[in-house]
């Protein structure tokens, strides 16, 4: 090779390098921890402690209660399943008017239910604000003749009750000019994906633009706010979508300083995330880090009229145990009727394990995964702790009314069932590989029975 080209080679590559050194400090994304300055484990400690919270899907699609040209089957993605065009859907918000919506009615039954925080959607992919937004015209206070913002009503009465509000927010926006088709969900429906109003020159910066916009108006006019729940950014965050995850970093950025103690789930490409969001799957063991399993108490998240397929109130309360047992949260999704009514049957679930959970809460409130740590009876499989403390929750009632603690190292001290108001000590018998505790012949509670196993807790004098 002549030496004028070796010198050329030889500078290329010397560009390169330069090239893919400053590209690297350019694209590098914070992502160690979420770059927000108070610890994310110091402002989750609310969230850990609730455990339970009420997941709402509220938007136009409820007016179509999942039917639209005789199919009955749909949900929130109404528009884009049943393809249609933004000029037919927006229709629907004329008559959006939701004269029975009373915000202390559904805070009153989340808190009944035992669950601590609220997560609504502020907007779904329909792109239509559920919100008083400056930023659009194709909002619930100016696109209908209800005109009044229920999320203002609802974070006034969370505050009353002291329920921690939070807001859905999808990226994805099946309404917005700005928002590329290219972002949108390709499915054999639809193979270059979907848009009520596709333009091929839509500008993916104008529509961030729109979106922090909308973001600060959320965290910003509704007072604290405890999570901002994004959803389906689709592929605009991918790994090589640089410019993208740059902005979806700025935004983090806002959001610790327009709400520093604010959580962010993962679904903004996993920037700036406190914790994941597992959707209608618990995951198998103990996760190392903070989760949140999401799941619908029938088969859609939005309303539809036709699905009773309904979780019973042991469902729930097994989903629930077992996602603390895990160390996690559980979102458990209404979806409201246009009028502004929760279906009959999501509260009458919520009310069955509201009672549970004013006998067993302590038992999952403030918990931490049990852990196999000790052996027990091989059917008891959902065990929380507290220091000091063990919680076995007993959805099947040994045959022999008989629990096995093999191993047990700790100072056992007693045992009692959680849902006996007098707490009183079960017979135990303690031998060197174990203790065996005898439970009474019949179970107190129809669904879970709670054995609270009382040992000496090594770490306390140390405190
Ligand atoms: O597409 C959405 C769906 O409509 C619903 O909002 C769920 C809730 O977590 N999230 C998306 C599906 O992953």
């Amino acid at each position: 090779m002549k030496t004028q080209e070796r010198l050329f080679s030889y500078c290329l590559s010397l560009i390169m390098i330069a090239t893919i050194f400053f590209s690297c400090n350019r694209t590098t994304v914070k992502s160690s921890g979420n770059g927000s300055s108070i610890d994310t484990l110091k402002k989750s400690e609310w969230f850990h402690e609730a455990k339970f919270g009420l997941f709402i899907h509220w938007g136009l699609y409820a007016s179509l209660a999942g039917e639209w040209n005789g199919k009955t089957d749909y949900g929130e993605w109404i528009q884009y399943s049943a393809n249609i065009p933004g000029i037919e859907y927006e229709k629907i918000a004329k008559k959006f008017n939701p004269v029975k919506f009373d915000a202390k009615a559904w805070v009153t039954m989340a808190k009944q239910a035992g669950m601590k925080y609220i997560v609504i959607t502020t907007k779904h992919h329909e792109g239509f604000c559920m919100f008083d937004s400056k930023l659009t015209n194709y909002d619930i206070v100016d696109a209908t003749p209800y005109g009044k913002d229920p999320m203002k009503a609802l974070s006034e009465e969370c505050k009353k009750q002291g329920i921690t509000m939070c807001f859905y927010y999808s990226v994805k926006d099946w309404h917005h000019p700005e928002y590329p088709v290219k972002y949108t969900y390709f499915s054999k429906e639809h193979p270059e994906g979907f848009h009520g109003f596709p333009n091929s020159e839509a500008d993916y910066q104008k529509y961030f633009t729109y979106l922090q916009g909308q973001v600060k108006e959320i965290l910003t006019n509704y007072g604290p706010v405890g999570i901002i729940w994004f959803d389906w950014s689709g592929s605009a965050f991918n790994k090589n979508e640089i410019m993208n995850r740059q902005r979806a970093q700025s935004l983090v950025d806002s959001i610790h300083k327009w709400q520093p103690l604010c959580l962010i789930n993962n679904r903004l490409g996993g920037i700036g995330a406190d914790y994941g969001t597992p959707e209608q799957e618990i995951p198998g063991g103990k996760q190392n880090t903070a989760f949140e399993v999401c799941m619908t108490l029938n088969n859609h998240w939005g309303y539809n009229k036709n699905d009773n397929n309904w979780k019973s109130s042991k469902e729930v309360i097994y989903n629930l145990c077992d996602i603390a047992s895990k160390g996690g949260n559980y979102l458990l999704n209404v979806g409201p009727t246009a009028e502004g009514l929760i279906p009959e049957a999501s509260q009458k679930i919520l009310k069955e394990v509201g009672a549970w959970l004013s006998l067993n809460g302590e038992a999952i409130y403030g918990t931490t995964s049990g852990g196999p740590s000790v052996r027990w009876n091989s059917d008891i499989k959902m065990i929380t702790a507290k220091p000091g403390t063990f919680y076995l929750h007993l959805f099947n009632w040994p045959t022999d009314n008989k629990i096995y603690l093999n191993d047990f190292e700790r100072k056992f001290e007693k045992a009692y069932l959680l849902a006996d108001l007098e707490k009183k000590s079960l017979k135990t018998d303690v031998h060197s590989h174990g203790i065996m505790i005898h439970l009474p012949e019949t179970p107190l509670d129809s669904i879970n029975n709670v054995v609270v196993v009382k040992f000496e807790d090594v770490n306390k004098e140390s405190k």
